[in-house]
């Protein structure tokens, strides 16, 4: 499967394309619009939250609510691009606008403009903006519609945001109800003061985000090379999310500085079946999936585009400058939860229909069906 999207945060919308996705996958706009809304929640978002109302119009690929086999093409509007127009005119203009030419520190703002030869900022920051992330989000519904077909469940909970750091337990309502996507109520209300404290500064909060995938299957992924284990390709699809800095599966970097005995997840045979008495591998081992939750984080850095501006420079000038300054959020956490779901529904989806190679929904049910039958329990065995 291959998922693209483009577009500019400020210009008229999104478009994603999702290639190689079976035929006969249930599918409505409804289906992928829950996901839509829950990207746009969350304490600390900017205005523009306030402007849009995503929703997801489906123009190829889907046919009286299921997928025909053909690529997916789903496009979601801007509203904001009525206020942008001149600014975004695809059209020279006679009357430009004003460049944006002050470097924001920690934003793309710098390499873009080097790598591009851009002498305004602005056609960087359209492309850069986690605006993009709407659309990974549509993608991402895609992807669940997939894993759904064999019984897969991708979630996210809000780990940590700022200092503030709060066990997950997935459990859907508590997240869902919380502004911060946390289910630990009293933690939750600390994150909250620790995103309005940031606020009253100027300034901005990252944090970590815990994803699970449950109901997994043992071997999507392989051992056999190296761009095609699975826990490399959930890494890089989660490292390309705006703002993402860093990932683990389990506590990887907690059980770096512990001994191999007190890591590893010993195995035990119940009811003829190989059990873990824990998972501190996050579910992957060897570059594959070994039946048990996928468990990953993602450290996301505090936004950069800081209302108390950095010092920084003029990408014309070279002249020192205070840092750009432009409407964004305080902290984008919980919505960013809702992102990396969709990345990792897209790799576990992709790794999916790699393994069982299936062009329909049935097929690949059957073919699921009888490679868990192979995995049955050890004494079931002829
Ligand atoms: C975002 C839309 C953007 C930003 C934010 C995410 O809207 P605007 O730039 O019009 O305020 O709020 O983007 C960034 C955090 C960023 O760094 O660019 C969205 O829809 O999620």
């Amino acid at each position: 499967m291959r998922l693209v999207t483009a577009g500019e945060s400020h210009g008229p919308g999104l478009v994603t394309v999702i290639d190689g996705v079976p035929a006969g996958v249930t599918l409505a706009p409804a289906d992928i619009d829950v996901d839509l809304r829950r990207r746009q929640l969350g304490y600390g978002r900017g205005a523009r939250q306030k402007i849009e109302r995503d929703a997801v119009h489906i123009t190829g690929g889907v046919r009286h609510g299921r997928t025909t086999g053909a690529p997916i093409a789903l496009q979601i509007a801007n509203r904001d691009a009525v206020n942008w127009e001149r600014v975004m005119s695809v059209e020279p203009v006679v009357d430009p606008p004003e460049a944006v030419t002050r470097l924001r520190p920690g934003h793309a703002d710098l390499a873009g403009a080097l790598k591009f030869g851009h002498d305004d900022v602005r056609d960087v920051i359209e492309r850069s903006s986690a605006r993009e992330t709407a659309a990974r989000v549509a993608g991402g519904g895609v992807a669940k519609a997939i894993l759904r077909v064999v019984g897969i469940e991708v979630r996210s909970e809000t780990k940590a945001i700022g200092d503030v750091e709060a066990t997950p337990t997935f459990a859907a309502e508590a997240v869902e109800a919380s502004e911060v996507r946390s289910s630990d109520a009293a933690k939750a209300g600390a994150m909250v003061a620790a995103i309005s404290a940031a606020r009253d500064a100027g300034d901005t909060l990252g944090g970590v985000v815990a994803l699970r995938a449950s109901g997994m299957i043992a071997g999507l992924g392989t051992v056999a090379q190296w761009d095609r284990r699975l826990d490399g390709r959930i890494a890089q699809a989660l490292m390309s999310i705006q703002s993402a800095k860093g990932v683990q599966f389990g506590d990887a970097f907690a059980a770096a500085r512990e001994r191999g005995s007190a890591v590893h997840d010993p195995i035990a045979v119940q009811g003829g079946r190989f059990v873990r008495s824990r998972n501190r591998a996050g579910g992957l081992e060897g570059g594959m999936s070994n039946g048990e939750d996928v468990l990953v984080e993602v450290a996301f850095k505090p936004i950069s585009t800081l209302m108390k501006p950095l010092p920084s420079a003029d990408l014309r000038t070279g002249e020192p400058a205070p840092a750009h300054v432009e409407r964004s959020d305080v902290c984008v956490i919980p919505a960013a939860g809702v992102v990396a779901e969709a990345m990792l529904a897209f790799v576990l989806a992709d790794a999916l229909l790699e393994k069982f190679g299936c062009d329909t929904a049935d097929d690949l049910r059957a073919a699921v069906d009888r490679y868990r039958a192979r995995l049955r329990p050890i004494d079931q065995r002829g």
